[in-house]
């Protein structure tokens, strides 16, 4: 019989390249979506199947993360064998303006889908979104030892959320997984995150639709990978013989001044004729350098990712010049072919979300 699982935050970026992975291996899959007065789900439409067709593998339930009372029926009716909690609120420059809001939906939420697992006495496996801001100023390279200094109200809901999923995995016996992953990115990141903030400003000022690119602190550091990669590791950690906390990352760290030279030289120009400061993109805390250490994922789960920071860049430029109505350069389009030749498709990369511009507030 097909294996059952839940994903939380299906209609977000890994949400949805993990639902697609996961339909490939053969599972059923039921996602968690949010009611909404517009289409929320862009980045599932193509995976969409009908629940009225016989042979439907995809299924979506609106609940919220704020609630208790979807989320209980939900896990106990469904008895899944898998959960995949990925949904949160998930900006952490937003996580200032809304600290209460992110401590209830990206902390406490977690509570929520556990405490439901445990009160239904089903038998699942449970996998935890962790992040690498929960490091927050920790020096690097950072692994499962470093200490965890949150440096945001995002990061410190992920801190609480650490500890009650290992919480439970001892107390109760759930097998539950926190995955602490990097950075990782994608043509269908959120439009407000910075790297793809880039990349479809560069592509709107090759179509003149746009002047400037105002961005925030150039200098902090981060360890980007590619997206699809990173859901392979959640998975995988749900199919080993005993739960555990991993770190999953490239091991490679830039600064986003250096993002900027990559994309902007890509199409032969300068950011610096385009990109201005704007103060409102800093945050009151900054986390300046975040860098990988995955030994242990390599070692137990035998995860090795293959897209480069370089790559990464060329992917998703090519992405959004073609969202754009543009010829990509192609040598992003090629490198994931060659590279990433498995359970998805450049097409399905292409995504234009939401055609504003310059009302970024992450
Ligand atoms: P996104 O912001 O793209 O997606 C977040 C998802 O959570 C969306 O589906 C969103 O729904 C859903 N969501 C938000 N609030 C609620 C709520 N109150 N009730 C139900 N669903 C809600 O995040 P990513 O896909 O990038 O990340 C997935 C998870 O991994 C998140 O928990 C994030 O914090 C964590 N993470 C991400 C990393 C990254 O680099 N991408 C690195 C480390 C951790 P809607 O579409 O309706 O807004
Ligand atoms: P991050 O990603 O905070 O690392 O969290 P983001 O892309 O928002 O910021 C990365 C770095 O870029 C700097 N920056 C800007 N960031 C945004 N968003 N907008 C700007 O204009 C801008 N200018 C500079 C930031 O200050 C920061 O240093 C992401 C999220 O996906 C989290 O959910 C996840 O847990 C972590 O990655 C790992």
């Amino acid at each position: 019989m097909a294996k059952r699982a839940l994903i939380t935050g299906i209609t977000g970026q890994d949400g949805s390249y993990l639902a697609e992975f996961l339909l490939a291996k053969g599972y059923e899959i039921h996602g968690l979506i949010r009611r909404a007065s517009t289409f929320n789900t862009e980045r599932i439409d193509h995976i969409y199947q009908d629940p009225h067709q016989a042979r439907t593998r995809l299924f979506l339930h609106y609940g919220d993360l704020a609630n208790s009372e979807q989320l209980v029926n939900l896990i106990y009716n469904l008895k899944p064998d898998e959960i995949y909690h990925l949904g949160a609120q998930s900006h952490v420059r937003v996580s200032f303006d809304i600290p209460e809001y992110t401590g209830d939906v990206t902390g406490l939420g977690v509570t929520r889908i556990l405490e439901a697992i445990r009160r239904s006495g089903i038998k699942t496996k449970f996998y935890q979104a962790s992040s690498s801001e929960m490091f927050g100023t920790a020096s690097p390279p950072q692994n499962e030892k470093s200490p965890f200094r949150p440096r945001s109200p995002y990061a410190a809901a992920k801190v609480y959320a650490y500890w009650i999923t290992v919480n439970y995995r001892e107390g109760y016996q759930i097998f539950a997984c926190n995955g602490m992953l990097f950075n990782h990115e994608s043509p269908r990141r959120g439009q407000t995150f910075v790297t793809r903030k880039i990349t479809r400003a560069l592509a709107n000022i090759l179509t003149g639709k746009q002047k400037k690119l105002y961005l925030g602190n150039l200098e902090s550091k981060r360890d980007w990978g590619y997206a699809p990669e990173y859901v392979e590791t959640m998975w995988l950690m749900l199919q080993q013989d005993e739960p555990d906390d991993y770190v999953v990352g490239t091991g490679e760290a830039h600064s986003v001044s250096e993002f900027l030279d990559g994309a902007f030289a890509y199409v032969n120009l300068d950011w610096r004729e385009y990109v201005e400061i704007d103060p409102r993109y800093f945050r009151p805390t900054e986390t300046e350098f975040l860098l990988a250490d995955a030994s242990k994922a390599k070692q137990k789960l035998g995860w090795d990712p293959k897209v480069t920071f370089r790559d990464l860049v060329k992917i998703m430029v090519d992405a959004d010049m073609e969202a754009a109505g543009l010829k990509p350069i192609g040598e992003g389009k090629s490198i994931l072919k060659t590279k990433f030749a498995g359970w998805h498709q450049w097409e399905a990369n292409v995504t234009v979300v939401n055609e504003r511009i310059g009302q970024e507030t992450g």
